[in-house]
């Protein structure tokens, strides 16, 4: 197979704290608000959707930080959309409970969600029922549609799921926003390798390679990571790749806004 994803990896300075200090300058001064530009995150249950947002915490503060609330009961799956803010990241971020493998009929809360139609805390069960009613704070938002997809997983899923995905993507598109995908426990990939070797390592390619036929999502839209979930103390290479994550996140938004703004102007 030809791997054309080397020549657009991004080149970091590895283990070095200004790149990350850049990477975080870069993020603190994006010109959104929490109210009006959001990053929902989708996908199956365990993929490391509520340990991004905790990692992203921790990389932004400096220190492990503590879950969010839906993370604090004995099991770690999530059962209700959350929105989340963190100290200086100036979009919201969505947690979503995951998504059952078998049953398509969960995906559908991400479209009520970018219509503003679910609530802070709507438990999914409920919304499901048609119990769940009320409308979220963030009228006329631009969200970043974010896949979260577990890179153990690439092979195993059935063409039937990566169809659910491609699915999510065209709604997104309809409604003006854009889809990416966060590729989580990378950190898997390579037993005993350092992060920087995994990064710029084959296996990774070939994932991101396959999941770019399976998803129509490019390459350059897929975001390798590895989140906190054992470690004591922060480490500066999961950080610089959490942090990059989010501020190529920050950019597919700003890209989305300046489009919007051209549509307007041609309209008038
Ligand atoms: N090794 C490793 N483990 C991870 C990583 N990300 C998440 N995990 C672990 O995977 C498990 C599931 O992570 P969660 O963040 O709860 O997954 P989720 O997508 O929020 O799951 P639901 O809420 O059920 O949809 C937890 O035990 C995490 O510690 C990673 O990058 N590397
Ligand atoms: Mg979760």
């Amino acid at each position: 197979m030809k791997l054309e994803v080397i020549c657009i990896m991004e080149t970091f300075n590895w283990n070095d704290p200004s790149q990350k200090d850049n990477i975080l300058t870069r993020i603190r001064r994006a010109p959104f608000t929490t109210n009006s530009e959001g990053i929902i995150l989708c996908g199956l249950r365990g993929a490391g959707k509520s340990s991004f947002i905790n990692s992203v915490q921790t990389a932004m503060i400096g220190r492990i930080a503590l879950p969010t609330p839906q993370g604090q009961c004995m099991s770690t799956t999530t059962t209700k959309v959350s929105y989340i803010k963190i100290a200086d990241l100036p979009v919201t971020i969505v947690d979503v409970p995951g998504f059952n493998r078998e049953d398509s009929s969960d995906d559908l809360i991400m479209r009520d969600i970018m219509g503003n139609m679910v609530p802070d805390g709507t438990e999914l069960e409920a919304w499901k029922s048609g119990q769940a009613n009320g409308s979220g704070d963030m009228e006329n938002a631009t969200w970043c549609v974010v896949y979260v997809h577990n890179c153990m997983d690439t092979d195993v899923l059935p063409i039937e799921f990566y169809n659910r995905i491609r699915d999510q993507g065209i709604w997104a598109r309809r409604l003006g926003f854009d889809m990416v995908i966060l590729l989580t426990k990378i950190d898997q990939l390579g037993e005993n390798e350092e992060l920087s070797e995994i990064y710029i390592g084959s296996r990774l390619r070939e994932v991101m390679e396959v999941l770019k036929r399976k998803t129509g999502v490019d390459v350059m839209n897929i975001y390798p990571v590895q989140n906190y979930s054992a470690e004591h103390k922060t480490i500066i290479n999961m950080d610089i790749l959490l942090l990059n994550a989010v501020r190529c996140m920050l950019d597919r938004l700003e890209d989305m806004k300046k489009k919007k703004r051209t549509t307007s102007y041609n309209r008038t």
